[in-house]
């Protein structure tokens, strides 16, 4: 078990056995060959924890029965053994050669069950996208794609949700050389072939930061799991201009082709793990944590949120409303999720029942046919909310 690093061990319990009632601090136990000294949203997240445990133990009450011990511990992908990354990919290609489930003649470029969550993604746009969705929203969303993958292609972990994917400084740095895209079959595959790739405008921006240059890539992945993946779906924003537009109007149509991307060191620069800590540190309210991770233009800061998308870029990783049909956009987003659980849980007493913009109580969050749908407030809880569905933490 060399590479379950960073497990947990509840007092004398081993990691992976599901305690009893916690007597003792919880604590992370990374010193088990962790390939990366922990940065600082890494010393946060273990803050996070134990400031959680304190406030479930004040309160004395578990939510449908769901607890830090017996919770699914999400991990890193560079904390996941060589097989245990091999046994996601397997996970998502089998979802991708599954049937779907959405009306195929309503929704003709829905080819298999992955293309049913990105679809969701596209006709749910607006939905998950507004304030006070985008949170709550990409939280259920994330969590029925790891559900597809666990229940209806037999994977036995939980979704990689990865800071290492994108603000890990080692990855961050240097995108193209790590784990996640170094492009082996282990990896979730690398850069696209050099191309006329334009770069990303950036709006509200100024010059130079009005633009993320392009680095390099920006044609087909031709290298890991995904080189022969079909991309159907879309685009429907306008990002690339060398992409066929899908023959349909709305986007709903096939328009098969490769998966493309720009792994793009000048996004990743800003997600840094010291960027995602001042976004946490400096956000004493949840708006203020929105609008900030989504990019401050008199800062110059592309924000951590898009300066994720735009490290994966490409087509359609650069595509606002098709942006999941590229698999790393489940890492980019648990990372955000884990972003806004930290936040939440450094301070649970004041942070758990907040969310942006102060919806009504019987505001909901429907994902269609990925997911069931469900209160926005019973959202703000990982630990037994979403009616009980959630039970997971980030280590
Ligand atoms: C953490 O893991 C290391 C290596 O497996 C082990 O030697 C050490 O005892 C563990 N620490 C705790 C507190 O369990
Ligand atoms: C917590 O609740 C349980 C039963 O619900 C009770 O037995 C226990 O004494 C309580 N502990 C504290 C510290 O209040
Ligand atoms: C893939 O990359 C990982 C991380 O760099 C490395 O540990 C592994 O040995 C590589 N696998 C192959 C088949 O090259
Ligand atoms: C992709 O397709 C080519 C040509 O059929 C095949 O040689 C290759 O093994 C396939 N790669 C993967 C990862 O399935
Ligand atoms: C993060 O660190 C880099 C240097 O490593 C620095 O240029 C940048 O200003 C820092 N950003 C923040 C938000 O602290
Ligand atoms: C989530 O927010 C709602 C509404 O404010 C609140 O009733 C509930 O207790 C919160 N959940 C947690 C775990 O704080
Ligand atoms: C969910 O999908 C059904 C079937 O395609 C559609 O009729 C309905 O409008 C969708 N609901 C939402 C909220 O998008
Ligand atoms: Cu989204």
């Amino acid at each position: 078990m060399a590479n379950l690093v960073r497990a947990l061990v509840v007092s004398a319990t081993v990691a992976g056995i599901w305690a009893g009632p916690v007597t003792k601090p919880f604590t992370l136990n990374r010193s088990d060959g962790f390939p990366y000294p922990l940065d600082e949203v890494d010393l946060l997240e273990e803050k996070a924890l134990a400031n959680f445990q304190a406030y479930l133990a004040k309160k004395n009450t578990t939510s449908h029965g769901c607890t830090l011990e017996n919770a699914a511990r999400r991990m890193e992908w560079h904390d996941l053994s060589i097989a245990q990354r091999e046994e996601y990919i397997r996970a998502v290609l089998c979802l991708q050669s599954k049937p779907p489930k959405a009306d195929t003649k309503k929704y003709p470029g829905v080819l298999n069950r992955y293309d049913d969550f990105v679809l969701t993604h596209e006709t749910q746009a607006s939905h998950l996208h507004s304030t006070p969705h985008l949170f709550p929203a990409h939280r259920v969303y994330i969590w029925a794609y790891e559900r597809a993958l666990r229940e209806e292609c037999g994977y036995t972990g939980y979704q990689p949700a990865s800071d290492s994917a994108i603000n890990k400084l080692k990855t961050a740095a240097d995108p193209i050389n790590s784990p996640i895209f170094n492009g082996n079959m282990s990896s979730m595959g690398g850069n696209g072939l050099p191309a006329n790739y334009p770069g990303v405008m950036t709006m509200s921006f100024k010059p130079p930061f009005d633009k993320i240059p392009a680095a390099g890539g920006g044609g087909c992945v031709v290298d890991g799991p995904f080189q022969n993946m079909t991309v159907s779906l879309g685009p429907i924003g306008k990002v690339l201009t060398d992409i066929p537009p899908n023959p349909r109007a709305d986007g709903f149509a096939s328009n098969p082709r490769c998966l493309r991307r720009d792994v793009n060191k000048y996004a990743s620069a800003v997600t840094y793990a010291n960027y995602t800590y001042a976004l946490i540190k400096n956000s004493p309210d949840v708006m203020k944590f929105q609008t900030d991770m989504l990019g401050i233009p008199e800062k110059n800061d592309w924000g951590v949120h898009m300066a994720g998308h735009y490290t994966i870029g490409g087509d359609p990783g650069g595509d606002f409303y098709s942006s999941p049909g590229d698999p790393l956009f489940w890492f980019h987003h648990g990372m955000i999720d884990r972003i806004w659980w930290i936040w939440q849980m450094l301070d649970p007493e004041n942070r758990m029942n907040v969310l942006p913009g102060n919806p009504p109580a019987d505001d909901f969050v429907d994902l269609n046919w990925s997911a069931e749908r469900g209160l926005t407030y019973d959202m703000n809880d990982s630990i037994g909310g979403y009616d009980g569905k959630f039970c997971y933490i980030y280590v």
